[in-house]
């Protein structure tokens, strides 16, 4: 089935997926979260891809959870139909690695999507924000746990407290997106690294993910435990071989994903 929120095209190993709702500022509703959560499952199943670029308009990645759509919303309905629960779980089970290109406002639910990526590329024109609280309400799809994570506690709760919008820079300053490019080079940039990423083996990349995602979930003794693990596990794929011998060699890999 087509899609009518998001558009899809997939070239040389990268799914490009670009939200796409220009006159709501891109703003997330169901039938886009649900196409976004189906377009990232076609592509973790897609031998073909080996990275995914999320990203929305020069003005706005995401202006947020779509506010017409929850404004009459009693608690009994939110609460019955979990809402965003599971598109959101889905999005962040995502197991090849998502490079978010994010240009003008990231906000509520369009900050949240854009920290379920597994690292942030801005333009200089992006701005990141928490505002839910001028609202009446607070983050609901990861804001308030994944922010604190990449930014601490005093800025996470100037942000989710005042609701005010942080820009690239400052974004960058405190970890929460790995670089910042003028606006013209922001796809040049996202899809030249998802590009470096789809040289690699899907196989250690999936590794990696679950890796590094795993710092956030477990005690470190755990987490270095899990990680030599995996380390451990890449021994037994044809790749490591190929890996070790093109460097012994002194000659490109050729991954396999085996
Ligand atoms: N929901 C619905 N429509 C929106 C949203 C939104 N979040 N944001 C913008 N729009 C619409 C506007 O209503 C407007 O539509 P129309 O032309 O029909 O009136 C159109 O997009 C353009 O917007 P503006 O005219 O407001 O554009 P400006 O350039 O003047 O302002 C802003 C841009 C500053 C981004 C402004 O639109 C704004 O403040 N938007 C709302 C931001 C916000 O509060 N976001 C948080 C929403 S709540 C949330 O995300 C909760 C998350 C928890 C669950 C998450 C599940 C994914």
């Amino acid at each position: 089935m087509a899609f009518e929120t998001i558009i899809v095209e997939i070239e040389d190993h990268i799914a490009l997926i670009k939200l796409n709702r220009p006159d709501a500022l891109n703003a997330l509703n169901s039938q886009l979260l649900r196409e976004l959560g189906r377009a990232l499952s076609e592509a973790d199943a897609n031998d073909k891809v080996r990275c995914i670029v999320l990203t929305g308009s020069e003005k706005a990645f995401a202006a947020g959870a779509d506010i017409k759509e929850m404004s009459e919303k009693s608690f009994v309905d939110m609460f019955l139909s979990d809402f965003f629960g599971r598109e959101g779980d889905t999005i962040a089970r995502t197991r090849k690695p998502i490079v978010a290109a994010v240009s003008g406002y990231a906000l509520g639910g369009g900050c949240e999507l854009a920290m379920m990526c597994d690292f942030i590329i801005a333009s200089d024109t992006a701005k990141f924000g928490q505002p839910e609280i001028n609202l009446g309400v607070i983050a609901g799809i990861g804001g308030t746990q994944r922010l604190t994570k990449f930014v601490g506690k005093s800025k996470s709760m100037d942000m989710h407290l005042t609701g005010r919008f942080m820009d690239a820079e400052e974004a960058e300053r405190s970890g929460l997106v790995s670089r910042v490019v003028p606006a013209r080079k922001l796809m040049d940039e996202a899809m030249g690294a998802a590009a470096k990423i789809a040289e690699k083996s899907v196989l250690a990349s999936m590794a990696v993910k679950e890796a590094v995602n795993r710092a956030y979930e477990t005690p470190l003794s755990e987490g270095l435990l899990f990680e030599r693990r995996l380390f451990h596990a890449l021994f037994s794929t044809e790749d490591q071989k190929e890996g070790m011998s093109a460097f012994l060699d002194k000659r490109e890999a050729q991954f396999r994903d085996k």
